[in-house]
């Protein structure tokens, strides 16, 4: 079973019923486009210039194709400037306004997921985030058309409400990251197909992740932003400064603990 588009009206109480909303062509072709060749020739060009997971071996596709993470704060590169105006981009501030109220951004991040890539472990990312009172929603974007086979993300609807919990240990083999969270019982874990431009928005405590990449030649780039509510009074200092609809930096109290969302093998947040 796919999570199915909601029609706009219906988008909050499907969130409030299932924790995951999937919103179709929420950009267009050429935008995604622009966006894919951009990371692209980044990685190609420089990958030192943006910060990478570290502990990966050298053979490992992922140090070739590290996963970028707050790109929105290097507003002298390309990648830069295109996440930091997505980040504020009115037609996904609108659909995050609609779920959690007026926000801000809190992270970026672009994953490439090459061929053979390994996935990331089911988690939970307010365990990273620390944001408080209320939980974070990410806004995954496809980048690429993904399925299962290209190592699409799998959500578990309905796990928002569980409280966030400690990880368990992942397995390396699959996960490039360390945690694993367990699906509750009695929920299922749904395996989503997405197009190119294509959203999913989810709460942040809702159990997801995604299997290693099994084709041998099709990527499943995704460009993935997370939000706060405004009312946020503290968050993990990683995330410091939030941006603004407007583009501002906002500062709020720093949460003890937390860190960049998924712990490699090499290091832990908590
Ligand atoms: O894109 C993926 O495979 C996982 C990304 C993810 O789960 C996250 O950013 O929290």
């Amino acid at each position: 079973m796919t999570p199915t588009t909601p029609p706009a009206s219906a988008r909050a109480a499907r969130y409030a019923a299932d924790g995951i909303v999937q919103v179709e062509g929420l950009l267009d072709p050429s935008e995604v486009d622009a966006v894919r060749t951009a990371f692209m020739e980044q990685v190609v060009r420089d990958r030192e210039a943006l910060a990478a997971d570290d502990g990966l071996a050298a053979d490992d596709v992922l140090s070739r194709y590290p996963r970028l993470m707050q790109p929105h704060r290097r507003p002298g590169l390309e990648v830069g400037s295109i996440a930091r105006r997505l980040m504020t981009d009115p037609r996904l501030l609108d659909v995050v306004t609609e779920l959690i109220g007026p926000a801000y951004g809190a992270q970026s991040m672009f994953c490439y997921k090459a061929p053979s890539a390994r996935g990331q472990a089911l988690h939970q990312d307010n365990y990273f985030l620390l944001a408080h009172p209320e939980t974070c929603l990410a806004a995954w974007i496809a980048v690429d058309d993904c399925d299962a086979a290209n190592g699409a993300l799998a959500v578990v609807p309905g796990s928002h409400r569980m409280e966030v919990v400690c990880p368990e240990t992942a397995d390396a083999e699959q996960s490039f990251t360390s945690g694993l969270v367990r699906p509750p019982a009695g929920l299922d874990v749904v395996q989503t197909v997405m197009r190119a431009g294509d959203v999913l928005f989810f709460h942040g405590n809702t159990v997801h992740g995604s299997l290693p990449n099994t084709t041998r030649d099709r990527f499943r780039r995704s460009l993935i932003f997370h939000y706060v509510p405004r009312s946020s009074v503290e968050i993990s200092q990683w995330y410091l400064p939030l941006v603004a609809p407007d583009g501002t930096d906002v500062t709020v109290a720093e949460a003890t603990g937390g860190g960049p969302c998924g712990d490699g093998w090499a290091g832990s947040a908590h």
